[in-house]
């Protein structure tokens, strides 16, 4: 199967669940969970939770429906926390943005009260929605899964790098902060995507071990891509403005070390993820393979 073929025949099931998810409206509550829906349902990549299943599909060696089933709320949740993450960051309060995935953000459409409440919903609704799968098969390696999500997501993970680089903001950041900041922020909820698929998948110890170093090292390198993006990339095909880290004077990759070296962090980073997954011979494992590789090195 080629990878656009994958793409399009899970993001589609992936789409018809999340949307199920947030169909909710209420009497009082519609507002919010209009707003849940509106970022939620506007058009994301999917990276996180389509990596989650191919994780899960290549430590099986299947890439089948029937172990993405098993595995699909995991999915769910980790695209709302990565939602309910960008509805947060794009607020006055951190990044101040007025666009994401090529549209207005949550709170230039529902206001800040509304785009803080919305973060908050999906957040709680990737936990219930982990929970429900729980319920109904609590193997361990599905309780691994997610904790690794909760931490992955948490004030050890992605809270922790946001709030490193906030805090770098005000501050000359040392190159140990950078990497602090590079490998939580957008990291965490990557390695968590190839992690969590893993042990969701009840994958034995070294598959769990390859994927969270092959997370990790993809995590990072996404990272700096992206801060190399919003030196060289293309506005339009970003779905959002560059120029913003050298404006808001932030330290980045790219501030710090300058654009070739980060370039040959990225592509080192890129090796080690290769390499980490260089045992999974089956059709998941290339997907995912491939799809590191292309991302990694993206344009938008
Ligand atoms: C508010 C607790 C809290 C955390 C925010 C995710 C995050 C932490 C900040 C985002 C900052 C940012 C824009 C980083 C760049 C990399 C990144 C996460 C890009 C967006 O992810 P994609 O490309 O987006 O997967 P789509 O829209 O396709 O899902």
């Amino acid at each position: 199967m080629k990878l656009e073929e994958y793409q399009v025949w899970q993001g589609k099931i992936l789409e018809a669940r999340l949307s199920a998810r947030v169909s909710h409206r209420g009497q009082y509550e519609a507002q919010v969970w209009e707003a849940m829906s509106y970022s939620l349902l506007a058009g994301g990549k999917r990276i996180r939770p389509l990596m989650l299943l191919l994780a899960a599909g290549a430590v099986t060696g299947e890439c089948a429906q029937s172990v993405f089933d098993r595995v699909y709320p995991f999915a769910e949740a980790l695209e709302m926390i990565h939602t309910y993450s960008l509805i947060h960051d794009d607020l006055p309060a951190m990044d101040n943005d007025d666009y994401r995935r090529g549209r207005l953000t949550n709170h230039k459409v529902f206001g800040e009260a509304i785009a803080i409440l919305a973060g908050d919903g999906l957040l709680n609704l990737a936990y219930e929605t982990i929970f429900e799968a729980l319920l109904t098969d609590p193997a361990p390696g599905r309780l691994l899964a997610a904790r690794t999500i909760a931490q992955a997501a948490g004030a050890r993970g992605m809270v922790a790098g946001q709030t490193a680089d906030m805090l770098a903001e005000q501050q000359k950041a040392t190159p140990e902060h950078l990497d602090f900041i590079e490998e939580n922020k957008t990291g965490q909820l990557m390695m968590a995507a190839l992690l969590a698929g893993a042990q969701a998948a009840g994958a034995p110890e070294d598959a769990i071990l390859s994927m969270r170093k092959a997370g990790r090292a993809m995590g990072k390198a996404f990272q700096i891509q992206d801060d190399i993006l919003d030196v060289e990339g293309d506005a339009a095909e970003l779905g959002k403005r560059t120029g913003s880290d050298a404006e808001n004077e932030k330290v980045t990759f790219v501030t710090v070390y300058g654009i070739q070296k980060a370039r040959e962090m990225v592509a080192e980073l890129s090796a080690d993820a290769a390499e980490a997954l260089k045992d999974f011979h089956n059709e998941s494992g290339e997907l995912l393979r491939e799809w590191i590789q292309a991302l990694i090195y993206r344009k938008k």
